[in-house]
């Protein structure tokens, strides 16, 4: 078998090896987020009006952190979170309680892998861009968070209070 011949098959073996890793991780997701009740809202409507709320993700001195990462909203509001990954890791966006956030960060120490594209989560590879249309329902104090292992540790929170 020459080199090219052999390279090329080992290409193809590691990509096939990867989508069997994301389709596992896909399958963890949703087993994990399986009859899941937002606490935090529900899913927007993109029919509708939404106030604009731009987020950054980012990594700065050894911290790992959302801008803005506090944010106010009106009850029955509708927000469309513009999400920019300025940073060099994939990081990913969770809006929930923030009792729900802490039990969701010891579960993906379990999966790290677990990639997130649902109503209330976005992953978001470096430089990538996103959105997310959420309703916040209920008053109260709200978490959006990054979850994957290590970074809601290292400060990746931010808080939503609704009025
Ligand atoms: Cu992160």
């Amino acid at each position: 078998m020459n080199a090219i011949k052999f390279a090329l098959i080992r290409a193809a073996l590691v990509a096939s090896a990867v989508a069997l890793v994301g389709y596992v991780a896909v399958q963890q997701s949703s087993f994990a987020h399986e009859g899941h009740e937002f606490a935090a809202g529900e899913p927007g409507n993109p029919k509708r009006t939404s106030k604009t709320i731009q987020i950054t993700m980012t990594e700065r001195d050894g911290k790992m952190l959302f801008s803005p990462n506090r944010i106010e909203v009106r009850r029955g509001e509708q927000i469309k979170f513009v999400l920019t990954n300025a940073g060099y890791l994939t990081h990913e966006f969770m809006i929930a309680t923030p009792d729900e956030n802490k039990k969701h960060a010891v579960l993906m120490q379990k999966f790290p892998d677990m990639v997130h594209d649902d109503p209330n989560g976005k992953t978001l590879k470096t430089k990538e861009k996103g959105e997310l249309i959420w309703r916040f329902t209920k008053r109260g104090t709200f978490e959006f968070a990054c979850l994957i292992a290590g970074h809601y540790e290292a400060g990746m929170l931010g808080t939503i209070v609704v009025k």
